[in-house]
């Protein structure tokens, strides 16, 4: 069994940090557990362009208050604590921060660990 405390893994290679967040990422593609899980903070006043073209996102909010807004739809859903939402549809979206998002994302297929997003809101399918 693997076991892994959030704090040892602040500052080091799996603690990923872009503009508006940064990214735990507790387990791993190397993880061999076939998705990725991350404990991702949204910077308050921010707003960030995302648009997972190579990868299926569920997200669930344990802190704080922000909202996404769905572009093919302009359809704006609230976010607080208890909220999931999961990009199905590789939805492009602008996810806003009011106050600091924390954010429990699984991804599949996982994140090899140093992906960010370029300038459409996407990440790379890398391998190792
Ligand atoms: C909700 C979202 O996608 N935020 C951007 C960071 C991402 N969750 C990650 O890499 O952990």
């Amino acid at each position: 069994m693997l076991v892994r405390q959030l704090a040892d893994i602040i500052g080091t290679d799996r603690d990923v940090k872009a503009e508006t967040w940064a990214s735990r990422r507790l387990l791993l593609k190397s993880d061999d557990m076939g998705f990725s899980l991350h404990d991702t903070i949204i910077y308050a006043g921010t707003e960030t362009l995302i648009r997972y073209r190579n990868h299926l996102e569920a997200v669930y909010c344990i802190e704080g208050e922000g909202e996404v807004e769905t572009l093919d739809d302009n359809r704006i859903h609230p976010i607080r604590p208890g909220t999931v939402y999961a990009l199905d549809r590789h939805d492009r979206h602008l996810l806003r921060a009011s106050k600091d998002l924390r954010l429990i994302c699984v991804f599949n297929p996982p994140l090899v660990g140093r992906e960010t997003h370029d300038a459409e809101g996407v990440y790379p399918l890398l391998t190792e």
